[in-house]
């Protein structure tokens, strides 16, 4: 019944017999065995996360199912690229329509802009191809690791992955209306929504200047193929190096705006404190004097080969990841005594300064011992010892240990 419900899915309509609430099939969940779960997360995620298939994913660990909020196991982190089947998903609303790509429209307007288009995919795909490999990560991945805990969904390390995304430049759609000079911001909507009437839609939207940079993309395509359902089929928005609040799923609305979008989304939610964390690039027309949207991602890194406990032959490799808001990793560096001393990591390939840029080390000395990573990026900004606390749980970055038996 499983097989056969989730190959209809990864067609793209819903299989008979699956039944739909607010938009979410009501399948039997495959449960395989437990997840292994960190230690600092709240006793209750410990106790209700589950390993649980979505249609045409991978078990995935489950935080909440409606909305559908999963996240990747971190040994998927053990590549630069994450396989879309094991990608986390992550939602506000529970409706979640399944979107017929041949009805779909895409429609460009706004009171910001001099025109109005609509666009059909095969218009959208018509125009000139752009590729970029880039880091999709929640501002709220490792959420649940802080002491003390704050609301919000309690993300371990798996709320990211990074795809190579194929799309067009939004600047290019932007280009077909004309964009006024007067216009301040870009909103964005997707065809998802909520089954309650007074929870307010998810509508989120960039400064102009960040939605016409090259590499922001209208995505129809994420590693070689066509974007999961629930990665946003048909398409999506594609912002390298912020994080993935911006990235709207489902896209069907791009409005050109002469005043700055209020919605809940982007006046209440996805705010942090104002000059606590060394970001560069701001959001100013959403600023208040308290806060600021959040903008792009932190320097981070982890240590995925080996979970804590681990044994590790002498001479043997570990490694992870290390990902910035764009910048790119200049260095990563170890520590086995707690960050007194560090050494310098091998660096994987280059897949450009938006993506995971894997990392290796040597460990050659025998005995138990607890490595810990951190990243460098370009600009010389590094990761935190200390957890920079914020209501909102956003941009963990404290540097990642993991303590291994080498033999
Ligand atoms: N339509 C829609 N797009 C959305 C969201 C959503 O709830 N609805 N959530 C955003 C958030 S907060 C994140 S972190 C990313 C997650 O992308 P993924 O589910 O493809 O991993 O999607 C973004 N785009
Ligand atoms: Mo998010």
């Amino acid at each position: 019944m499983r097989a056969l419900t989730r190959r209809h899915f990864v067609g793209g309509s819903i299989a008979a017999g699956a039944t739909m609430a607010g938009g979410l099939p009501v399948l039997p969940s495959a449960r395989a065995a437990g997840p292994e779960l960190a230690p600092e997360l709240p006793e209750g995620t410990r106790a209700s996360a589950v390993l649980d298939s979505l249609p045409g994913k991978k078990p995935l660990i489950k935080l909440t199912y409606r909305p559908p909020n999963y996240e990747t196991p971190i040994e998927y982190f053990r590549e630069a690229i994450t396989p879309n089947d094991a990608f986390f998903v992550r939602y506000h609303l529970a409706f979640i329509p399944e979107v017929d790509a041949k009805s779909w429209r895409l429609s460009v307007g706004g009171d910001g802009a001099n025109g109005q288009a609509q666009l059909t995919l095969d218009e959208l795909k018509a125009l000139p191809p752009v590729e970029v490999v880039a880091v999709n990560q929640c501002s709220g991945n490792r959420r649940g690791l802080f002491q003390p805990h704050v609301p919000g969904v309690q993300w371990a390390y798996g709320a990211m992955g990074c795809a190579r995304w194929k799309g067009v430049r939004l600047k290019d759609l932007l280009d077909q209306v004309g964009v006024k000079k007067e216009a301040v911001e870009i909103a964005f909507e997707g065809a998802d929504g909520p089954v309650a009437d007074k929870t307010p839609d998810f509508v989120k939207s960039l400064p102009v200047w960040k939605a016409v940079e090259d590499t922001t993309l209208v995505a129809y395509e994420m590693n070689g193929q066509p974007l999961p359902h629930f990665n946003g089929f048909p398409v999506r928005l594609v912002v390298p190096g912020w994080t993935g609040t911006y990235w709207m799923k489902h896209l069907t609305t791009i409005r050109a705006l002469l005043r700055p979008e209020a919605n809940f989304w982007m006046s209440s939610a996805y705010r942090i404190p104002l000059g606590r964390f060394p970001l560069v690039t701001r959001f100013t027309s959403q600023d208040t004097a308290a806060n600021t949207p959040i903008t792009e991602m932190v320097v981070n890194s982890l240590v995925t080969s080996h979970r804590d406990g681990a044994e590790v032959q002498a001479g043997s490799p570990v490694g992870g990841v290390a990902w910035d808001g764009g910048y790119g990793i200049r260095a990563v560096e170890v520590s086995r005594d707690g960050g007194m001393s560090w050494s310098a990591a091998t660096l994987g390939p280059d897949l450009g300064r938006y993506a995971f840029r894997t990392w290796s080390f040597r460990l050659k000395d025998k005995g138990r011992q607890t490595v810990m990573a951190r990243a460098i990026n370009t600009i010389g900004a590094t990761q935190t010892a200390a957890l920079i606390a914020n209501p909102a749980g956003y941009h963990h970055n404290v540097m990642h240990s993991v303590w291994l038996s080498v033999i």
